[in-house]
């Protein structure tokens, strides 16, 4: 008869590919071409001409994709949106969605 006890510690190491998310900015009637096309060059990082066209984008088809991040990532990046924005005084949004 055995009289070990046997167990084991659950392996909590993450293995794989975390999720992605994406950030979209949402139109609205308010917030000036310049500063949308200003925060995705300087928080997402585009070029002016790509920055032009997703706000172009975002203007005519109300929501455009910005950039996939890891969570933590692109939750900042929406935080840093709305931190300007309420800054300069526009209602300009940002939202992230599981990939
Ligand atoms: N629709 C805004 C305007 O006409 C521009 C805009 C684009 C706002 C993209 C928000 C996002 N001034």
């Amino acid at each position: 008869m055995s009289t070990s006890i046997e167990f084991q510690l659950k392996d909590k190491t993450k293995v794989g590919y975390p999720k992605k998310y994406k950030v979209y900015l949402l139109n609205d009637d308010y917030t000036s071409m310049d500063f949308v096309v200003s925060i995705l060059t300087t928080i997402f990082h585009k070029s002016y001409e790509d920055a032009e066209k997703v706000m172009l984008e975002i203007h005519k088809q109300d929501k455009g994709l910005c950039g996939v991040y890891v969570h933590e990532i692109a939750e900042t990046k929406v935080m840093q949106v709305l931190k300007r924005a309420k800054e300069d005084g526009f209602p300009l949004r940002a939202i992230m969605e599981e990939e």
